[in-house]
């Protein structure tokens, strides 16, 4: 896990100087998510691929920006699913981007997932990884150095309310608008790394990305971005559903698969799952 953890910080490092030197023009290509490519994005997953690459015990990638799995030594025991650049359509406004890591023992799935990590690309670039603890490191001077533990609160304040509004289910508005009337505070900015490390941050909350009239599944990526985050959120103390069930239960049946999602502290997420079951 060391050599994984060494490869994730030399990509993150690479990766800052392509964001603050690299052209950030559209390229022609489409992702398997059917997204527009940025050239940024592209550049930023073969920076991974290449560290991951030398590092043996990777068995398998999966990448947001390839379409299918490729394996990089098949005798070695983990398999890493990652965004390499979560909310890269922001970075022409210069707002905060991030890269996301889920690291699974022999083989992909939530059930088999030990490790989870992001990097935000903001005015500093700070890290999170979460096996046994979340902890917190930030980019000084060229190195990741350890700030602390992040723990949640039981309760939060601040509510990241993800998806078309115009789209919402009627009793998932009335919940939203249900958290504000109580004095949550709206944070949003399109990324999901900064939006939910805001919320880490600061001590608790709600993230949403629900179902919608448009995306009955959500537009969140199970591998990539949404199993992930959940680790990261429960190791911290706090939850991650999709409305029903833990997200950590979910399987997936093909890489890019999406799910509805909720991360959030406990008061915020029981509210969801009440809500959710009324509305089953
Ligand atoms: P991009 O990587 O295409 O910018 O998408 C970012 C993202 O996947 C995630 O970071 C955000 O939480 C989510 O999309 C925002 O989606 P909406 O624009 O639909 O709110």
């Amino acid at each position: 896990m060391d050599d994984i953890f060494d490869a994730i910080q030399k990509s993150a490092k690479r990766i800052k100087d392509v964001i603050d030197t690299k052209d950030v023009g559209y390229s022609q290509k489409e992702n398997a998510s059917g997204e527009t490519q940025l050239e940024l994005d592209i550049k930023c997953d073969m920076i991974i691929e290449e560290e991951f690459s030398r590092v043996a015990c990777i068995n398998t990638i999966a990448s947001e920006e390839k379409e299918h799995a490729e394996t990089l030594h098949s005798d070695g025991q983990y398999f890493i699913a990652y965004d390499p650049l979560d909310g890269s359509s922001l970075i022409d406004v210069n707002l905060s981007v991030g890269s996301i890591f889920g690291i699974y023992d022999g083989g992909f799935g939530a059930e088999n997932m030990v490790a989870a990590c992001y990097v935000v690309y903001g005015p500093r670039v700070e890290m999170v990884f979460a096996q046994n603890k979340t902890k917190l490191y930030l980019l000084q001077a060229g190195e990741f150095e350890f700030v602390k533990e992040i723990r949640l609160n039981e309760k939060g304040k601040l509510m990241a309310p993800g998806g078309t509004q115009q789209n919402w289910e009627s009793y998932h508005k009335e919940m939203i608008d249900g958290f504000f009337k109580e004095g949550y505070r709206l944070r949003y900015s399109g990324g999901m790394v900064p939006d939910l490390h805001q919320i880490l941050l600061k001590g608790g909350g709600l993230f949403s990305y629900p179902a919608t009239s448009d995306k009955p599944n959500g537009k969140l990526r199970r591998l990539f971005e949404v199993f992930p985050f959940a680790f990261v959120y429960k190791i911290a103390g706090g939850e991650a559903t999709n409305g029903h069930e833990d997200l950590m239960s979910l399987g997936y049946a093909h890489v890019h698969d999406t799910s509805p999602c909720f991360f959030g502290s406990k008061y915020e997420t029981t509210r969801v799952k009440e809500v959710y079951a009324k509305n089953a």
